[in-house]
C-alpha cells in the first residue's frame, strides 16, 4: 500500500508557492551573503536581494550554469565552511576536472527523505529488500538511493553496480523485492536471468530505474522481463541527486518535490520562461539546499511539465520523461560523457602519432551500449607495427577509462580514413536511438 504523507505530498497549489516564496526569499538572502558567484551575478543585473518577493519575481534572479561548478572547483560555491559539510559527490564536466557538490548533514536528511517519499509511493515499506546496483563512490545514484533505503526502514543490498552473476545469485539468496539500476542494467540482467533460466527464483516486485533516459517500450520490456513494475526517478548531482523527482504508482510523469525544488521550463536560446505544458530546458532552483545551494541551474534536459491533478492524490507538479539535451552530453551506460573530455585524453596521450580527426560512435547491442571511439593516426606513425599501434590503443583505452569511468573500445584507423565535414566535424555516430 503507498504510504504518503499528506500535508506535504497533497499540500494545495497555493500553499505550494506560498512555501516556495519564503523559501527563495531566505536563500536567495543566504547565498548573496555566502556565494561570490551568485553575488556577484545579482550585482551585475542591479539585483539585491530585496527585490526578490517570492517565486514570481524568480525570474529576475541570473542562471547558473554547469561552467560554474569548473570556474569555481572544488568549493568556491559551497555556502557552508567544509567543517559543515559531510559528503562530496562529483559527476563529470566538460573538462578533465570534474564538478563537485558537497552535503550538510540537513542536506542528506533532505536528500533521504526524497526518496523515501518515491518510495513509500510505489508501496514499499520496512519489508522491501532493496537491492541497489547504481555505482556507489562519488556517483550519486548508489548512496542516493542506498539513504531512501534506509529512511524507509527497508533492507538495504548496497552490492553496487556490475558483476552481473554475482548480481543475480544475491538477488535470489537474499530475497530481493526492489531493484535500483540504471534501465539499461536492467534490461540487461533481464536477458541474463532469462538466459539462465531462474526467473522463477526472483521475488522481485518493483525496479526504480533512472539516471539514463529510456522509452516507455524499454519500459515494458524490462518489466516483461524481470516480472516487475519499472518506475522512473531523476535526478542531477549539482540538484541533489536521484530523487529531485519520481513517478508514482500510475507511472504518468515524475513528481518534482516542489517544496525543496522549484522547476521551470525555459526557451534554451532566450531564457524567456514558457506556460506550462510547453517543451523547453528544464531550470531547477534549490531552496532548502545548504550546502551547495543552486538557483535557476540550466540542466540542459529537454522536458515539459505538467500541473494536472495526478490520480495518486499528490499535489506536486510533474516533469515528462526528458527527451533529449541541449548540449552534446552523451549518457553511455549511465554515466555523462562530453566529446571534449575525449578529445581532452588523445591531445594528451598523443605526441605527434595521432591526427586531431576522432570519432566516437554509440551503439546498443543486447540492450547494452556499445563504445568505441576511432581515432586516425598520423601519417608519420602509420605503420606495420601492430605492436605499437595496439600498445598505443591500451594506453588511450586505459587514460580514457580513468578520465570518464567506463571502458570504451580504441581504434587507431588509418590516416584520412575518417570523413571529414564540410561544416562542423561530425564527431558523434550514435546509432542507439530507436533501440531503447
Ligand atoms: O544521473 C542522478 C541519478 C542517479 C538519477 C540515479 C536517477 C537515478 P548525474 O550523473 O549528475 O546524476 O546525471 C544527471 O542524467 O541531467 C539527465 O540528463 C540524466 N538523467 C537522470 N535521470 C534521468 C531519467 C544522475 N530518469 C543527468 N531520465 C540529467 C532521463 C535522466 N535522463
Amino acid at each position: 500500500m503507498p504510504i504518503r504523507n499528506p500535508e506535504i505530498e497533497c499540500m494545495p497549489r497555493e500553499q505550494i508557492r506560498e512555501l516556495q516564496s519564503e523559501r527563495l526569499v531566505a536563500q536567495v538572502a543566504r547565498m548573496y551573503e555566502r556565494v561570490e558567484c551568485f553575488r556577484n551575478r545579482m550585482d551585475a543585473k542591479g539585483l539585491k536581494p530585496s527585490d526578490i518577493h517570492g517565486v514570481e519575481d524568480l525570474h529576475l534572479i541570473p542562471f547558473s550554469y554547469k561552467s560554474d561548478l569548473r570556474d569555481y572547483y572544488p568549493y568556491g560555491l559551497f555556502a557552508e565552511p567544509l567543517s559543515n559539510i559531510v559528503r562530496v559527490h562529483a559527476s563529470s564536466g566538460t573538462t578533465g576536472k570534474r564538478i563537485v557538490v558537497g552535503y550538510t548533514q540537513n542536506d542528506l536528511e533532505i536528500w533521504a527523505e526524497c526518496v523515501a517519499r518515491i518510495m513509500n509511493g510505489l508501496g514499499m515499506d520496512d519489508a522491501s529488500i532493496v537491492q541497489v546496483a547504481y555505482g556507489y563512490g562519488l556517483f550519486t545514484g548508489g548512496l542516493g538511493a542506498h539513504g531512501g533505503g534506509e529512511k524507509i526502514g527497508a533492507t538495504v543490498i548496497p552490492i553496487s553496480s556490475g558483476n552481473t552473476a554475482l548480481q543475480i545469485q544475491t538477488m535470489i539468496d537474499f530475497g530481493a523485492t526492489v531493484l535500483c539500476c540504471t534501465p539499461s542494467y536492467a534490461m540487461y540482467l533481464g536477458e541474463e536471468i532469462e538466459r539462465m533460466g531462474v526467473k522463477d527464483q526472483l521475488k522481485l516486485e518493483i525496479g526504480i530505474f533512472g539516471a539514463e533516459p529510456w522509452s516507455e517500450d524499454m519500459r515494458l520490456k524490462i518489466e516483461d522481463a524481470l516480472g516487475i513494475k519499472a518506475y522512473d526517478i531523476y535526478g542531477l548531482s549539482e540538484i541533489l541527486g536521484p530523487g529531485v523527482s519520481g513517478e508514482c504508482e500510475h507511472q504518468c510523469g515524475m513528481h518534482v518535490w516542489e517544496d525543496h525544488f522549484i522547476p521551470e521550463i525555459i526557451d534554451p536560446d532566450t531564457g524567456e520562461v514558457l506556460p506550462i505544458g510547453a517543451t523547453g530546458e528544464l531550470v531547477f532552483s534549490t531552496i532548502t539546499k545548504e550546502g551547495f545551494p543552486i538557483l535557476r541551474y540550466r540542466t540542459r534536459d529537454i522536458c515539459s511539465l505538467t500541473d494536472e491533478k495526478c490520480a495518486c492524490g499528490r499535489t506536486h507538479i510533474r516533469m515528462r520523461k526528458p527527451s533529449g539535451r541541449t548540449d552534446d552530453m552523451l549518457i553511455i551506460r549511465g554515466v555523462n560523457v562530453f566529446p571534449s573530455q575525449i578529445e581532452e585524453v588523445l591531445l594528451k596521450v598523443s605526441g605527434d602519432a595521432l591526427t586531431p580527426n576522432y570519432q566516437i560512435v554509440l551503439d546498443r547491442v543486447n540492450n547494452t551500449d556499445t563504445f568505441d571511439v576511432n581515432v586516425e593516426m598520423s601519417e608519420s606513425f602509420f605503420s606495420d607495427d601492430i605492436k605499437s599501434i595496439e600498445k598505443l590503443e591500451r594506453t588511450i583505452t586505459e587514460q580514457l577509462r580513468s578520465m570518464l569511468g567506463i571502458s570504451a573500445k580504441v581504434h587507431l584507423v588509418n590516416p584520412k580514413s575518417i570523413v571529414r565535414s564540410e561544416g562542423k566535424a561530425k564527431r558523434v555516430i550514435d546509432n542507439r536511438k530507436g533501440k531503447m
